[in-house]
């Protein structure tokens, strides 16, 4: 008797179990930033609130650090479904999909205000483009403004003839190179193996990668630019998307829509933060001086027209819109 009672129990709870499982759907979303930053701390507020706003149906975990899959593989992992979620640096695409470097045209939008007034401007286009690399966008949220990193003073382009600089797109290798400078691409994860093996000794980033990375082991200088925020986005597989009922999507999207706006509202709080902690570990932190400034935005004139002429009419109408609004 006690024998039977103990298998009808197992019984009910395997068939509550697979009830349960039935309706949850695992997802995986590799993330390619350390944990401790601010992207992938939203990345585990959107998972909960995922969670809780389809009732349970789906379940993310979150692998930051590029740990799951390395920050240069997310997308096409994404895109074939082998991850149905993730999320990644935007303009590392663009050298598939120019128009996907929309944010990181030079001196164009230098404040989080100008930058989101890009991004509506932008927005339907890039959503166009990621449908058709099957990709659906679901948030994405700026990294605060970007500057120079260095191991020492920096004045002028006669001061960074030869530099090796670690870069995370191509347009930061072109940047690097109107320098004269040797660009190396490496993933924000691998930077300070890169730092400490020599591999680089310069690059372009906001206070939070240096922050993440301490790179103060390394290097001396940042000069702050503001050159441009780039943005994240967590993308999602578009069969994967278009597969859920109505109300679970809809809840994903409010989780979204939801975690970017908190998002960009935490990458602006944190910004002048990163550099107060870049200081308290003995960097100096300066704007760029006057002639050095010059420089970088006669190149960032260059980088625009260089954008302009890979994307066609669509570039000049996003900045067109952007400037009216
Ligand atoms: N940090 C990332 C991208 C932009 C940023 O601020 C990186 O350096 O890889």
């Amino acid at each position: 008797m006690k024998k039977l009672a103990s298998v009808v129990a197992i019984a009910a709870t395997s068939a509550a179990l697979s009830t349960s499982m039935a309706h949850a759907e695992k997802w995986d979303m590799p993330m390619a930033y350390a944990a401790t930053n601010f992207h992938s701390e939203m990345g585990v507020v959107f998972a909960d609130r995922v969670k809780d706003y389809t009732g349970g149906k789906i379940e993310i975990t979150v692998h930051p650090g590029g740990s799951l899959f390395k920050g240069g593989e997310i997308k096409r992992a994404v895109q074939t479904g082998q991850a149905p979620i993730g999320e990644r640096f935007m303009s590392a695409h663009a050298n598939e999909a120019p128009l996907l470097g929309w944010d990181n045209l030079p001196f164009l939008a230098t404040t989080y205000e100008d930058n989101n007034k890009l991004w509506a401007a932008a927005k339907d286009r890039v959503n166009a483009q990621l449908d058709s690399l099957n990709l659906v966008a679901l948030y994405t949220c700026p990294w605060p403004g970007q500057g120079f990193y260095f191991k020492k003073p920096v004045s002028s382009s006669a001061d960074t003839q030869g530099v090796k600089f670690r870069s995370y797109n191509s347009a930061t290798a072109t940047f690097a190179k109107e320098l004269g400078m040797t660009p190396v691409q490496v993933e924000a994860a691998e930077l300070s193996q890169a730092l400490a093996t020599g591999v680089a000794e310069a690059f372009i980033s906001s206070g939070s990668t240096g922050y993440d990375r301490k790179v103060w082991e390394h290097l001396t200088h940042y000069y702050k630019v503001n050159a441009w925020l780039p943005r994240n986005y967590v993308i999602v597989n578009k069969g994967i998307w278009n597969g859920l009922d109505d109300a679970t999507r809809a809840g994903v999207q409010r989780a979204a829509d939801e975690t970017g706006a908190d998002c960009a509202a935490k990458s602006a709080s944190l910004a002048s933060w990163y550099f107060e902690q870049l200081e308290a570990n003995g960097m100096k932190v300066e704007d760029a001086g006057p002639e050095f400034l010059k420089e970088l935005k006669a190149i960032g004139a260059k980088m625009q027209a260089d954008w302009l002429a890979s994307v066609g009419s669509e570039g000049q109408a996003i900045i067109d819109a952007y400037k009216k609004m």
